[in-house]
């Protein structure tokens, strides 16, 4: 089958292999120099789809920061032990309407709570339900089965052969999203993807100061608007976006991050003009953002589930990026968040230097919830 070719390798007497298997020459298929042609041609055979797995292997290594950064959940569902031990199937409702309002309390939120706990109801209705023990385990199960039920199994960064691919980050204010974008560039120049940052934050003169010190840091390559428009209040978030898409499909540019503004998620008019960034992204290629990442403060606790509501509408969330994971985080929040609206988390943060953020894993973060040995 006959497709069209997105590449710049040179044509005519140099003319690849990939041209003669079906691939029809367009314009755009210009010489450019050997080696970028080889590393664009690596991308559409898959390097960009492989990357997200690739952060995601080499990502379950520090296990300790998650399971410190849920001490404080975890102690708090230390009282299930106390539940559990002396728990027999003539009390199991009593018990569980316990568990129910536990959970409720380490923000899980009524309705998810309600799910897991109806879960092992079902579990020890079918008799398979012996100790306190076999509750813990399969509480651990119910809430790893609904993170993959209503999360989905793509908790890998979402990215193509379509050059650029455009990640838009957002949040409320303060949630993470610079610093997030900044270490999610290092991953990905590590990686050696070519990397532009967007400075779609034009509040502030400051945000784009601490954008270009991260693409300092991460090697990536800065687009902002004219500082003396930033200064002037006259840039406009929506205009930058666009210019930088159209920059980034000039140069090449794998991915291009864009940094928006931290916003209150019932500020109508700030959510509007979210919206108009989107569309202005998208007007100039169809199918970006490819990723719209919610940056969400793992110590808000339950708050995060109406940020994630309001911005999930507003702006159609494709990923969870769930931070300060390291600190007194009320992390179980996030949990809810996957089943209200049913998007998976995709990273973690877990400290503020340019190497802590990690893949999310599921089965890390729910053992450093419910550790089973602590049952014994
Ligand atoms: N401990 C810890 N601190 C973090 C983490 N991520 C971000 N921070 C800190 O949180 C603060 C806010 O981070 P920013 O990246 O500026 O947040 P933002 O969402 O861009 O903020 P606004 O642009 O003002 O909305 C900074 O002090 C960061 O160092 C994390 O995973 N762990
Ligand atoms: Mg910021």
């Amino acid at each position: 089958m006959e497709q069209q070719c997105h590449c710049e390798r040179p044509v005519g007497p140099q003319r690849p292999a990939l041209h003669q298997q079906g691939w029809r020459v367009t314009e755009r298929c210009r010489p450019v120099k050997q080696r970028r042609c080889s590393r664009i041609h690596a991308a559409e055979s898959g390097l960009l789809q492989k990357m997200g797995r690739v952060l995601k292997e080499k990502a379950t290594g520090d296990l300790d920061r998650i399971f410190k950064g849920t001490s404080k959940t975890r102690e708090r569902l230390g009282l299930v032990d106390e539940l559990l031990a002396y728990w027999r199937v003539e009390d199991a409702e009593a018990t569980l309407e316990e568990l129910e309002d536990l959970l409720i309390s380490v923000d899980f939120g009524p309705k998810t709570s309600g799910k897991v706990v109806d879960a092992v109801r079902t579990s020890i209705k079918r008799g398979k339900i012996k100790s306190g023990d076999d509750i813990r385990k399969e509480l651990q199960t119910a809430i790893k089965q609904l993170l993959a039920d209503r999360g989905g199994p793509n908790t890998e960064l979402r990215l193509g052969a379509e050059r650029p691919n455009v990640i838009m980050v957002v949040g409320v204010n303060g949630s993470g999203k610079t610093t997030t974008i900044g270490k999610l560039a290092a991953k990905l120049r590590e990686q050696d993807v070519q990397v532009m940052l967007v400075a779609g934050d034009t509040f502030r003169a400051a945000a784009t100061e601490q954008l270009g010190e991260w693409a300092r840091r991460s090697g990536a390559q800065l687009e902002a608007a004219d500082p003396a428009r930033i200064a002037s209040g006259a840039a406009r978030p929506d205009k930058v976006l666009s210019a930088a898409v159209d920059t980034a499909a000039r140069s090449g540019t794998d991915v291009a991050i864009c940094d928006t503004s931290g916003r209150l998620h019932n500020n109508w008019r700030l959510m509007e003009e979210l919206s108009r960034c989107k569309a202005a992204i998208q007007k100039r290629l169809p199918d970006a953002p490819h990723e719209v990442l919610l940056v969400l403060d793992g110590t808000n606790g339950l708050n995060m589930l109406n940020q994630a509501k309001e911005f999930h509408e507003t702006v159609g969330v494709t990923g969870l990026v769930l931070t300060k994971l390291d600190g007194t985080s009320k992390g179980g929040a996030v949990i809810s968040v996957v089943d209200e609206i049913k998007v998976p988390i995709k990273y973690v943060g877990v400290g503020e230097t340019i190497a802590d953020l990690q893949p999310f894993d599921a089965d890390t973060f729910v053992n450093a919830l419910f550790p089973l040995q602590a049952a014994s």
